[in-house]
């Protein structure tokens, strides 16, 4: 109910932009939090069984519950196990894990593992729905570096409504063979999650699921679901895994003084080296993990400046003049010692263009790729397993786009023939796609083979992709064919299926 000037001036500006029409650049949409008093939730690790073949065994109920994000105002949201977002899946390199997922909701979802390499029909994507009252139990081996990966429906045109609703959670990857270079790593004390998402609220406290162009722009940010939330810091030194869980809106984040921080890891893992900061710019599905040092008893604020968008079409904002506090750290007087960042946090295998074997091109523009929307009927390419190849991605819209690419962890080689800046030279598997700009991208494709199940590529922009601007690959053997046809809306082999 609270909507204010200044959400009323959201709603005019997302108008504005349905129109086309200008809109002046001082107009920030977002409401700023009476206060910061609520403690930051961390959403808590989720128990786990091991068998004795060593599988570990996580378990989610996708449900639906209200949520307060203005005091006194019940909103109906979802969440896994509880009313909103959901708890912090964890594993090692090596591990197999099973995920049993059951679906409460009044309607069919699907939970996709973002940013995990692992067979196609466990990927949890539009092929893999769960319908109301069944459970899907996907398994894999975790083979992949540590690493802030995420979870999230994604049904068939419905994936921007699910997320929005309150659908995300971490999964984390350690790996005990890497080394220890320094970074905090006592979660929720040191290590912290931070799910960064914004709302609109409709006059009756209800989610408000329009949007423009890029879908909702809410003017409620909240960070772990809080609207207005402080993390007490007790170190020294605190790690941050920022993931931008929104549908459309864009971060820039920073700290309200301009500290510097480090940047020690992007979507796939670690950094080869932290990277010296005041910035780092998120597009939705994007993570960062950043270290930032405190003082004894300084408060200072995580903020989202105004995000550099790249040259977008004159008159639209899409959040670029949005300014505004997620999170307030406060530092307790006295702080225990933390340990020093080391100059080298990883070493990546070097991976060059001359080390391609093919090359494919991908024009992102309104709602298509290459000028055609997602059918789930199509497989739009075809990869042999083992080939390392270069997708160059081109965003020829003036408006924000980004890619994101399941089952790999992909490198930006350049953007406009020029190398990406250090915070793009990790893993990476989401890219925002500045307008009219070609981004080559790099990436090996590995271990698993499927001609019936795709892979999905698409815009994570969620309402672009729910829109059609997706895409599907399969991963075959060589001299192997993808299999065409609507028989593959069936549910996947390979992974049980059952009704609960
Ligand atoms: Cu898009």
């Amino acid at each position: 109910m609270r909507r204010g000037v200044a959400a009323a001036v959201g709603v005019a500006a997302a108008l504005a932009l349905v129109g086309g029409c200008g809109v002046p650049l001082s107009v920030s949409s977002v409401t700023a939090p009476d206060d910061f008093d609520t403690p930051l939730p961390v959403p808590p690790l989720a128990p786990s069984q091991v068998a004795a073949d060593g599988t570990r065994t996580f378990h989610l109920t996708a449900q639906e519950g209200t949520t307060q994000f203005v005091d006194g105002v019940d909103t109906p949201t979802w969440g896994f196990d509880g009313d909103l977002l959901g708890p912090t899946l964890r594993a090692s390199r090596g591990e197999q894990v099973t995920v049993e997922v059951r679906n409460e909701l009044p309607e069919p979802t699907s939970v996709h593992w973002h940013g995990m390499h692992l067979p196609a029909a466990m990927d949890g994507g539009p092929h893999q729905p769960v319908d109301p009252g069944d459970v899907w139990r996907p398994t894999w081996r975790v083979d992949q570096p540590a690493a802030t990966l995420w979870y999230h429906p994604h049904p068939h045109g419905r994936t921007e409504e699910h997320v929005y609703r309150g659908m995300a959670g971490f999964f984390l990857l350690d790996d005990p063979a890497a080394p220890d270079v320094g970074l905090p790593h006592e979660y929720s004390v040191d290590d912290v999650p931070v799910v960064v998402q914004d709302k609109n609220l409709d006059d009756d406290g209800t989610l408000d699921l329009d949007g423009g162009e890029v879908g909702v722009l809410g003017s409620l940010v909240t960070a772990n679901g809080v609207h207005g939330a402080h993390l007490a810091v007790t170190t020294e030194r605190v790690r941050l895994r920022l993931l931008n869980g929104s549908t459309g809106r864009t971060y820039s984040f920073g700290f309200a003084d301009d500290r510097t921080f480090l940047q020690v890891a992007s979507d796939g893992g670690l950094l080869p080296a932290p990277v010296e900061a005041t910035r780092v710019r998120l597009s939705p599905g994007e993570r960062a993990e950043v270290v930032v040092t405190m003082a004894p008893g300084e408060t200072v604020r995580l903020r989202s400046f105004r995000p550099d968008l790249g040259r977008i079409a004159a008159g639209f904002a899409m959040g670029a003049n949005d300014e505004f506090d997620v999170l307030e750290l406060r530092a307790a007087e006295a702080l225990a010692a933390s340990p020093q960042v080391a100059e080298v946090l990883t070493t990546l295998e070097p991976l060059q263009a001359a080390d391609a074997d093919v090359t494919r091109t991908f024009s992102v523009s309104g709602r298509e790729i290459n000028g055609r929307r997602m059918d789930l009927s199509r497989i739009d390419e075809t990869v042999e397993v083992g080939a390392t190849e270069i997708w160059e991605v081109r965003n020829d819209d003036a408006v924000p786009h980004n890619v994101h690419v399941h089952d790999v962890q992909l490198r930006v080689l350049d953007i406009d023939g020029d190398a990406p800046p250090a915070a793009l030279g990790g893993l990476k598997d989401t890219v925002y796609l500045e307008p009219r700009r070609t981004y080559r991208l790099i990436m090996r494709f590995e271990d698993y083979t499927d001609p019936d199940v795709p892979y999905m590529l698409h815009c994570h922009l969620l309402l672009h992709e729910d829109e059609g601007l997706m895409a599907q690959f399969v991963v075959v053997e060589s001299g192997e064919a993808a299999v065409d046809g609507p028989q593959r809306a069936r549910p996947p082999a390979g992974s049980s299926h059952d009704h609960g």
